[in-house]
């Protein structure tokens, strides 16, 4: 399925909004499912959604959408630990590729996918413990971000901040399925920067050759940092990148949950079938920063204004209007069931403790099959209040200190025969008969 190109940008100037005709293609046979309101009267949601399906999603829709504007404000307030990567504007990319999976199927979401793993069964409170790192959270507070998983229960596998890596591991995840006879489809997201990546290469090609069950979502949201989309790549379809590995490659509107949502499943089916891998670029557009702490000043004004005629949340809500797919009341209650729940969690993550030191020296995926053992250099009380000042273990020489000459000239001596100490020395050992002291610091050039 190719949908008409949608315009691309040229020096901050907004184009025209784009009409999604579609088009078929040809060797991608299209078996749209067809699914029916089972009620009577006007509500029938022809060709692509069940009522209650379409009920559904706008609630992960929305929900992802006020999770993010709760997170912000936490992110203000100072709650949060870390970096705060948002996903305004690209919600529907996340929950309509993810709602297209099946529940034994396996994903590795990006940082903005918090759809996706909303979809998947994680809640709220999840989310909001990662990011303020407390030990209620999916990784006991190790991680500030939303990199973890779950290979049980939610078949998440944990992200890493590699990116591209998660092609070729995810491919893994597909030909395993494939080699145990399971029938699941892997899934995974990269970002339009992230497709520049050796790893993606190796992974698609990987993925080609292999006919691995693996749908790739290539989030197209204009923006690399700060390096935009065409000069990521002399490109105008990202999608061409996943043709050039022989993979059935197609570019959708992300903001259209609908269009989203069909050719996910399209692309699910066709996996899951054993007709090899898919990439989808959704087309869409990040409407903040890279993260909290980037104004994203370089991004043209227009450009926003553009997308924001666009915005997901607002397209979804038009397409249940005006095929009366709800009323007031349904609506209403979905609202009022997002602020019920966000408030509850958020009252979870705001009393749940931080991780205790001890928890350092355990693992976050197993408990007993690594040996993994603090070297506690001192006793654990001294490192906490009411004993705040204690002797060092060893020390950097004229660290903090402006160094004399003849400080300098005493270094390099020590230095040169530190280097024919053997490399596995370490500060505060001993090597034969002579202690190995730290190396200086480098020194600034005057
Ligand atoms: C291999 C690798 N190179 C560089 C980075 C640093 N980095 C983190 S996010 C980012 C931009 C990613 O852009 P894109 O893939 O388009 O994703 P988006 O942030 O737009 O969702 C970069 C360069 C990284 N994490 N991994
Ligand atoms: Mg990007």
């Amino acid at each position: 399925m190719r949908h008409r190109r949608l315009p691309r940008y040229v020096a901050g100037k907004a184009a025209r909004a784009p009409s999604l005709a579609r088009r078929r293609d040809r060797g991608f046979k299209l078996r749209i499912q067809r699914y029916f309101w089972s009620g009577t009267g006007p509500r029938r949601c022809r060709g692509v959604l069940t009522h209650e399906e379409a009920l559904e999603l706008y609630y992960y829709l929305r929900l992802n959408r006020s999770l993010d504007e709760l997170l912000v404000r936490l992110f203000r307030q100072n709650k949060i630990v870390g970096g705060l990567y948002g996903s305004l504007g690209q919600e529907a990319t996340s929950v309509g590729t993810a709602y297209a999976l099946a529940k034994g199927d396996w994903i590795a979401p990006l940082i903005r996918n918090v759809g996706s793993l909303l979809v998947r069964g994680y809640r709220p409170r999840d989310i909001m413990t990662q990011y303020m790192a407390r030990v209620t959270s999916p990784t006991q507070g190790k991680d500030g971000t939303c990199h973890f998983g779950d290979l049980k229960t939610h078949h998440v596998v944990a992200p890493i901040s590699m990116l591209g890596d998660l092609i070729p591991v995810m491919t893994g995840v597909a030909m395993a399925g494939r080699y145990l006879g399971q029938k699941i489809v892997a899934m995974t997201w990269i970002g339009d920067g992230g497709t520049s990546t050796g790893a993606f290469h190796e992974g698609m090609n990987l993925a080609a050759v292999q006919r691995a069950p693996i749908v790739v979502v290539l989030e197209n949201n204009q923006w690399a940092y700060s390096t935009p989309v065409n000069r990521q790549a002399p490109l105008h379809d990202f999608a061409d990148r996943g043709r050039a590995y022989g993979i059935a490659s197609y570019t959708v509107d992300g903001n259209d949950l609908v269009a989203v949502l069909r050719i996910a499943r399209e692309a699910v089916e066709r996996a899951r079938q054993g007709h090899g891998p898919v990439l989808i670029e959704a087309k869409t557009m990040r409407m903040l920063g890279h993260a909290q702490h980037d104004p994203a000043e370089y991004v043209p004004r227009e450009m926003y204004e553009y997308w924001k005629a666009r915005d997901p949340l607002s397209l979804y809500e038009k397409y249940l209007d005006q095929r009366n797919l709800w009323d007031e009341k349904e609506k209403a209650a979905i609202h009022a069931r997002i602020e019920r729940e966000l408030a509850s969690d958020l009252e979870f993550a705001e009393n749940s403790p931080f991780p205790p030191p001890e928890l350092a020296e355990q693992g976050v995926y197993c408990q007993g099959c690594h040996d993994i053992k603090a070297e506690w250099r001192r006793a654990k009380e001294e490192l906490m209040p009411p004993k705040s000042s204690v002797k060092p273990e060893w020390i950097i020489k004229n660290f903090g200190a402006m160094e004399t000459e003849a400080a300098v000239a005493a270094d390099h001596a020590e230095q040169s025969d530190a280097a024919m100490e053997p490399a596995v020395a370490h500060p505060g050992q001993t090597a034969g008969k002579r202690k190995i002291t730290a190396p200086a610091p480098r020194r600034a050039r005057r």
